[in-house]
C-alpha cells in the first residue's frame, strides 16, 4: 500500500493491486448480478431526476444513512461483500459497518463534485473505496476552488481517503467517452 503525498494535497493511500486480478474479474461478475441495484432520484431545482449510477446501501442493521433528505435502511451484508470489509479491516486497522455500492452501467454514468462530510461519519473519516470493472478516473480538486488532480482507477484498486480530505477537498467521477461498466464500493463507518 502506498501512500500518495500530494503536496497541500488531499491525504490518500492507493493500492494498484489490492484484490488479484482475476479475483476481481469474478468479483465483478457476481456483485453485478446478486446486488439489489436500485435507480434513485435526486431533487434539483423541482425536479426529480435519476442519479447517472445505480447505488446499493449496505450494512450493520444500525447503520441508517441520510442524505438529499431519504433515510437509507441498509441492506444485509452480502457474503462476499462482508470478506471484503474484514480483509480491509485487516489490511486498514480501521472499521467500518457499511458500504455505498455504485454501479456505472457505462462512461454516460457519473458522480459530480462532492465531500463525503455528513455528520453522521464524523471528523476526518476513512473511507475505503474498492473498484471493480472498467478503469475510471476519479478527480480531486479544493473544497475552495482550484485545480483539479485525476488518479486512474483500476480494478481491484483500493483507494483511501482519509485526513482532511473530506474537509478541505471535493472529488468526482466525470463522464468518459470509453468505459464499460464497473462497480465501486466506498466502506465507511457511520456514528449515528
Ligand atoms: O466511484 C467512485 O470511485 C467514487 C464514489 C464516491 O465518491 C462515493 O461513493 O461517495
Ligand atoms: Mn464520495
Amino acid at each position: 500500500m502506498s501512500l500518495i503525498t500530494l503536496h497541500n494535497g488531499p491525504e490518500l493511500r492507493f493500492d494498484p493491486s489490492f484484490i488479484p486480478f482475476s479475483e476481481a474479474e469474478s468479483l465483478y461478475e457476481i456483485l453485478l448480478r446478486e446486488i439489489p441495484w436500485k435507480q434513485e432520484q435526486i431533487r434539483m431545482f423541482g425536479n426529480w431526476l435519476n442519479m447517472p449510477r445505480l447505488t446499493a446501501w449496505m450494512g450493520d442493521p444500525d447503520a441508517v444513512y441520510e442524505y438529499s433528505g431519504l433515510v437509507n435502511t441498509p441492506l444485509a451484508w452480502h457474503p462476499q461483500v462482508l470478506l471484503l470489509k474484514n480483509r480491509l479491516e485487516f489490511a486498514l486497522g480501521s472499521a467500518f459497518n457499511s458500504v455505498l455500492l455504485n454501479y456505472y452501467r457505462d462512461g454516460n454514468d457519473s458522480m459530480g463534485w462532492h465531500a463525503d462530510n455528513e455528520p453522521a461519519l464524523g471528523e476526518a473519516p476513512v473511507i475505503a473505496s474498492i473498484s471493480l470493472g472498467a478503469s475510471r478516473k476519479i478527480r480531486f480538486r479544493p473544497a475552495g476552488g482550484g485545480k483539479s488532480l485525476g488518479l486512474d482507477l483500476p480494478a481491484g484498486s483500493l483507494l483511501v481517503m482519509e485526513g482532511r480530505t473530506q474537509t478541505d477537498w471535493q472529488h468526482a467521477l466525470p463522464k468518459t467517452k470509453h468505459a464499460l461498466g464497473r462497480i465501486n464500493l466506498t466502506f465507511r463507518k457511520i456514528i449515528g
